[in-house]
């Protein structure tokens, strides 16, 4: 219905209008005649974020810029569906992103250490490399923030900003070796095409990027299918880089150039404190100055339980629930997933799957019998190929607060 057509000169809702919306809502608007001028019923008005198709449980952390959490119990799905994908933008969406532009974008591959700048589009990157397709983890760097004390600034993430999705495109190496690389090549960085907050378009929202060692790994991809699908608008329509198993900020959306560069990457959130942390461990409260900071690589070994959710009743003649969840280590595999219902004091073994690819997560799941009737709380803790477990309290306090990888714990009833 055009907006024209629906308000007489003065705003208001024509009475033919009145009478299709009434057919609409399936009941009569008792006090249609006091609604102001330029108003329509709420169920009517339009999506004011239509680039988010997302479940209706998912929690809105920020609106300006977007940012969404998934519910732990919501990321169930061995492979995360885009409507249950968490969201994490730190600028505006790309101003244009109709058909026609998707259609015609290009990536282009320039910066110091290329030998050529080339520019590809769409159907060159289809065409003239092979394509791949694996499933990645994306966990946000600030995953957990919400459970430090002292709280940090940012987004106060608990359990859900994390996704294992379906990427498909070309190898990032294939690109890099189409286009040349000069020897003093060290680092990637990208861009895309979302907007700075302020509107500026001097300005930068984010552009990240990795050492060359990650960006020639065989999963770091260019994409632009995820779960089969094109590219949701959320999560970077048409072209994304997606790199598994560091801070998920290095996977730039909305992807149009990858410069490669003769030093560290010195775009937006590069420098500063952003997606850093303090090279020596930092009492909490304590922020060091900025030269005392590395930046964040593989991310730590994490779990979560995605069954049951908290909130759970047991009948008494009823006492054994069925556990289950996904756990990943950056770089690095699971060896191991236990899980307690006694705070720690025991550990039962879960079972483990393998992971589809390397750098997706792994599946597990356990049986746990509640001795009595009671409140439990059931905890999880994953365990890397290097020996390393997940803290059962908050890890290491960082003025950022990011990489927080303590046990995800659920609680549960036994009814009496
Ligand atoms: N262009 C662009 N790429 C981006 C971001 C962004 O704001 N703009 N956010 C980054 C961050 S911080 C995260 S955690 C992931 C989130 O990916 P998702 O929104 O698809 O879950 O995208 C990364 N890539
Ligand atoms: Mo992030």
């Amino acid at each position: 219905m055009a907006s024209s057509s629906l308000f007489n000169r003065r705003g208001f809702l024509r009475q033919s209008a009145l009478a299709s919306i009434t057919g609409l809502l399936g009941a009569p608007i008792v006090y249609a005649r006091n609604l102001p001028a330029h108003y329509l019923p709420l169920v009517l008005e339009p999506d004011p974020n239509p680039l988010l198709d997302k479940d209706k449980a998912m929690i809105v952390l920020n609106d300006k810029p977007w940012n969404v959490e998934t519910p732990p119990h919501l990321l169930d799905d061995a492979v995360t569906p885009a409507s249950r994908m968490f969201v994490r933008n730190n600028g505006l969406y790309p101003a244009d992103l109709s058909e026609k532009t998707l259609a015609n974008w290009t990536l282009t591959v320039n910066g110091e250490s290329v030998k050529q700048t080339k520019t590809y589009s769409l159907a060159d990157l289809k065409k003239r490399f092979k394509t791949y397709t694996y499933q990645l983890v994306l966990e946000c760097a600030g995953n957990g923030r919400a459970g430090y004390f002292p709280k940090t600034a940012g987004n106060q993430w608990t359990e859900g900003a994390v996704s294992c999705a379906e990427w498909t495109g070309v190898r990032l190496k294939d690109l890099l070796a189409d286009v040349g690389l000069k020897a003093d090549a060290v680092y990637i960085g990208y861009y895309g095409r979302d907007q700075h907050l302020s509107l500026d378009p001097t300005k930068s929202p984010i552009s990240r990027g990795v050492p060359m060692k990650k960006a020639l790994e065989d999963e770091t991809l260019i994409a632009w299918a995820m779960n089969g699908q094109p590219i949701p608008a959320a999560h970077g329509a048409p072209l994304r880089l997606v790199i598994g198993g560091w801070p998920a900020s290095v996977s730039g959306k909305w992807l149009h150039t990858i410069a490669v560069r003769n030093k560290v990457h010195d775009g937006t959130k590069m420098t500063g404190k952003s997606y850093k942390v303090p090279i020596n461990p930092t009492a909490p409260g304590v922020d060091p100055p900025e030269d005392q900071f590395k930046i964040i690589e593989s991310m730590p070994v994490k779990s979560v339980i995605t069954f049951p959710q908290t909130g759970l009743q047991l009948p008494a003649d009823g006492r054994t629930v069925s556990l289950r969840g996904h756990a990943w280590a950056g770089d690095r595999t699971v060896r191991e997933v236990q899980v307690s219902h006694d705070f720690g004091a025991t550990w039962q073994r879960a079972d483990l799957k393998p992971a589809r690819n390397r750098l997706a997560w792994q599946h597990w799941s356990a049986k746990i019998t509640l001795p009595q009737p009671g409140y439990y709380e059931l905890w999880a803790r994953a365990t890397d190929d290097a020996g390393v477990s997940q803290p059962m309290v908050m890890p290491q306090w960082n003025p950022e607060g990011y990489c927080n990888n303590a046990c995800h714990r659920v609680a549960v009833k036994v009814g009496a």
